[in-house]
């Protein structure tokens, strides 16, 4: 029988509980994730936290993987994990130990109560554009938007790229 792989793309953030620890974890984690291979990750970049102030600034990334778990599967597996990482959900876009979004799942568009792909907000945040361009340049969105086309029409970003991956 063959089996089908499809490409997906997660977003990762962290910003409480040793963000760093919390990412890394979350890297090996993923890899191990029966179903999925190939993993590659972006760069780590620390951004200013969009939501409620006072928040300590985020580590963000992405991984590519390709899997043959559903987009359903795939987000269940994304929430034992964040779930592992005590992740508690209380204050809307307040601080979090481990966030994890699939971002962009094949070319799908997917709209379900609890899953929309691509996610609505990949356009407005550079720390998941930038994530983006680094694991796949040439990226397009379901509906034909480049990921470059998109980071050029940002203002301002005050998004820092981390040098080491720790
Ligand atoms: N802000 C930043 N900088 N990075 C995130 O990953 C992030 N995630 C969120 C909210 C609370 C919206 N803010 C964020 O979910």
């Amino acid at each position: 029988m063959t089996v089908i792989y499809h490409q997906a793309f997660i977003g990762l953030g962290s910003n409480l509980e040793e963000p760093s620890q919390q990412i890394s974890t979350a890297i090996s984690e993923l890899e191990q994730l029966s179903q999925c291979k190939n993993l590659t990750c972006s760069h780590w970049y620390q951004s200013k936290a969009i939501g409620p102030e006072g928040q300590p600034d985020y580590i963000n990334a992405a991984v590519r993987l390709e899997t043959s778990l559903d987009p359903q599967a795939l987000l269940q597996q994304l929430q034992t994990i964040e779930n592992n990482h005590g992740r508690q959900r209380t204050i809307r876009w307040g601080a979090r130990t481990l966030d994890l979004d699939l971002l962009l799942y094949g070319d799908r568009q997917i709209d379900e109560p609890n899953l929309t792909i691509p996610h609505p907000e990949i356009m407005n945040r550079d720390f998941v554009l930038y994530p983006l361009y680094d694991l796949a340049p040439e990226l397009e969105l379901p509906n034909g938007q480049k990921i470059s086309s998109l980071i050029e029409k940002m203002t301002a970003t005050d998004l820092q790229r981390l040098s080491e991956r720790s």
